[in-house]
């Protein structure tokens, strides 16, 4: 193994080093100061005859051992870089000094200045985050320890965030979902959130506000009481335990509120809270964290703070990648393939744009398409559109250095139906009512037309 030489200036920072652990590498030397002949630190050597080149080639230093060198003295540091380039002229050294500038020392060709102080502050000052969160953790607990039933309510339509929030705070707290389900005022709709419950196997309760009379305990994760309306159910107003990231509204009451508008996801508040209670990480729920962060940022794009990267990181190591997957990309079904073979049979880029229309099929078979026909070549957008019951929907990706989809899609469904999204993914439904009162017909060939147009028109007005 590769030697560190340590080369500590005094016996202070000597001892300090052998505090924080000394590696088994380590060859520890150290200069004493004058004196501090006499209190050698454990473990260390001094440097025989002091701070000069033979006392480091005595060492007898190897091809690939690095040296470190520690001290407040920037003389001393400029001596030691001398003295150890002289000996071994093409070692690596680090130094460790919280008073040296980087202009004191002269350029050296492999030379890096580490802060000890921030070192180990980062450290404490990590530590001391993970006890803020571990308060937390046990307020909600004691709080909700002796209730009987309590409800975990979600935004209507609940998405992944919320789903996987709630998910965590009931592992959390030690409960099952008896006592302590995920409820909602709206189902769970969109195809990707459903396929996100049925691969994890969570219940979300679909119930009304009157309903939540039954529980003596209600906690929002991911909303806040206010969004249900201007008049919410009084039994929302009052809540014991809010826990968000959106900015914080006022309004209500809550005995425990942790609101951190600067997370890009509540999930990672909940990922927080399981490392400070060292919650074991089981894969299935490190998946639905890692899935909320991953949906709420878009991939750690937008409106992602360093908590979601680290919780990411973590989450990551965790997560089950195979559960992931069926998450992401659920099983489709044989009629959604074959619809995309007769479609795909016909295909065609043209102006950069590659249109998958594919019929009548399920919703989920959609998006997915999309993600496929955007490999084709020369293809800058990928749209994929089929008939879900009375709407055409469509789904749009495109490379993501020409406009945003968002923009793109809103303005192609102006006046017709709804639609949004960011800047390469977006989604739109058109009512086939509307569709065929502007168009005459909603076949396929007519579907592929319109919509290719009207594409064109969008990219080129957003293009102006
Ligand atoms: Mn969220």
């Amino acid at each position: 193994m590769n030697r560190r030489i340590i080369v500590c200036d005094g016996a202070e920072l000597a001892r300090l080093w052998l505090r924080i652990g000394a590696g088994d590498n380590e060859e520890l030397t150290w200069v004493p100061r004058e004196d501090e002949s006499r209190a050698r630190p454990p473990r260390f050597r001094a440097l025989q005859g002091g701070l000069v080149p033979e006392a480091i080639l005595k060492l007898n230093p190897k091809e690939g051992d690095v040296f470190g060198v520690g001290s407040e003295d920037p003389a001393f540091i400029r001596q030691a870089v001398a003295v150890l380039t002289e000996a071994t002229p093409h070692a690596p050294i680090l130094v460790l000094s919280d008073e040296l500038e980087p202009d004191q020392i002269a350029p050296q060709r492999c030379l890096r200045l580490g802060r000890l102080r921030s070192l180990i502050r980062d450290d404490f000052d990590e530590e001391f985050d993970h006890l803020g969160n571990l308060r937390r953790v046990v307020e909600i607990r004691e709080l909700l320890e002796s209730r009987e039933k309590v409800a975990i309510l979600l935004q209507p339509d609940p998405d992944p965030d919320g789903i996987a929030c709630g998910f965590a705070l009931r592992t959390l707290t030690g409960r099952k979902s008896p006592t302590m389900p995920l409820v909602s005022f709206g189902e769970v709709k969109r195809p990707e959130n459903r396929a996100m419950v049925a691969a994890l196997g969570i219940d979300v309760r679909t119930l009304t506000p009157d309903e939540l009379s039954e529980f003596d305990g209600l906690v929002l994760v991911d909303v806040q009481p206010t969004v249900f309306g201007e008049n919410p159910p009084p039994r929302v107003l009052s809540v014991d335990v809010v826990i968000d990231h959106h900015p914080e509204r006022s309004g209500y009451d809550a005995t425990i509120r942790d609101i951190r508008p600067s997370y890009g996801a509540t999930s990672t508040i909940l990922t927080e809270y399981a490392r400070a209670v060292r919650l074991e990480m089981r894969p299935k729920l490190a998946t639905a964290l890692l899935y909320g962060i991953k949906s709420d940022t878009q991939l750690l794009g937008r409106e992602t703070s360093r908590h979601d990267i680290q919780s990411f990181a973590f989450l990551h190591a965790m997560h089950s990648p195979a559960l992931l997957r069926r998450i992401e990309r659920p099983a489709l079904p044989v009629d959604g393939l074959r619809a995309l073979g007769r479609s795909l049979s016909r295909t065609r880029v043209e102006d950069g744009i590659h249109m998958l229309v594919l019929g009548r099929v399920r919703e989920d078979v959609i998006p997915q398409v999309a993600d496929l026909g955007l490999q084709a070549e020369g293809a800058e957008w990928s749209i994929a559109a089929g008939i879900v019951g009375g709407d055409l929907v469509f789904s749009v990706r495109n490379v993501g250095y020409v406009r945003a989809a968002g923009e793109v899609v809103r303005a192609v469904v102006e006046g017709l139906g709804v639609g949004g999204g960011h800047r390469t993914m977006a989604k739109g439904i058109i009512p086939l009512k509307a569709f065929r009162k502007t168009y005459g017909r909603a076949d396929k060939a007519t579907i592929q037309k319109a919509l290719h147009e009207a594409f064109v028109r969008a990219i080129r007005r957003e293009n102006d």
